[in-house]
């Protein structure tokens, strides 16, 4: 049985970069649709059911295909918005990235600003609706990658330590056309520390 998870924050903490009534709606409506659709879909095959979404996606040949589609698009939104909301924080907690982050983005896009410029490309690329990542492909190695819908790089046992939801209910009460706006702001309220944690299993992931 999965279970929504509590936001780690108020959903006013992120005001004025996202709004209340998005992050709201987003939690209680969207993620939580996910949540039960992926239940439902467990039903009709049990010996599914304790198995954690990441598991699941990253093995979805192994699930039965009558559920397979509902497993990727709601265990994969299911898994995506609980990785999603922990990378998120208020203003004054988001802090800056940590030297092992900092090194390995300049390593690989030279400064934080070229990343910043590259992933935002990525985020106004991505056609309908769907996600922009930072993955770790080996342990020097990032990749700005992007995936439609619910996809996730978790599908391809690729691990990212960064994500953008790019979906409209993910910005359209305040930003409406504007996902550039969305994207901009979104920079101000990364959980820094998280994507530090983040890093630091990615990496030990590769040695296992
Ligand atoms: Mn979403």
């Amino acid at each position: 049985m999965h279970i929504l998870p509590e936001l780690p924050y108020s959903p006013s903490s992120l005001e004025p970069f996202i709004d209340t009534q998005t992050m709201t709606i987003h939690h209680e409506k969207h993620h939580a649709s996910y949540v039960d659709n992926l239940n439902k879909a467990l039903e009709v095959h049990p010996e599914f059911q304790n198995k954690e979404a990441w598991d699941l996606l990253s093995n979805l040949d192994a699930i039965p295909e009558d559920i397979r589609t509902k497993v990727k698009n709601n265990g994969g939104g299911h898994a995506n918005h609980s990785f999603f909301w922990k990378l998120l924080c208020p203003q004054s907690e988001s802090g800056t990235p940590s030297d092992a982050v900092k090194q390995l983005i300049e390593k690989n896009f030279t400064d934080m600003t070229t990343f910043q410029t590259k992933f935002k490309e990525a985020a106004l690329s991505r056609f309908g609706s769907g996600w922009v990542w930072l993955v770790l492909t080996d342990k020097d190695t990032l990749e700005i990658t992007s995936t439609a819908n619910q996809d996730t790089p978790w599908m391809e046992g690729k691990d990212a330590i960064l994500g953008l939801d790019v979906w409209e209910h993910a910005y359209y009460l305040k930003y409406q056309n504007k996902r550039p706006d969305y994207v901009d702001a979104w920079w101000n309220i990364i959980n820094w520390k998280q994507v530090e944690d983040n890093l630091a299993k990615a990496i030990s992931y590769l040695k296992a």
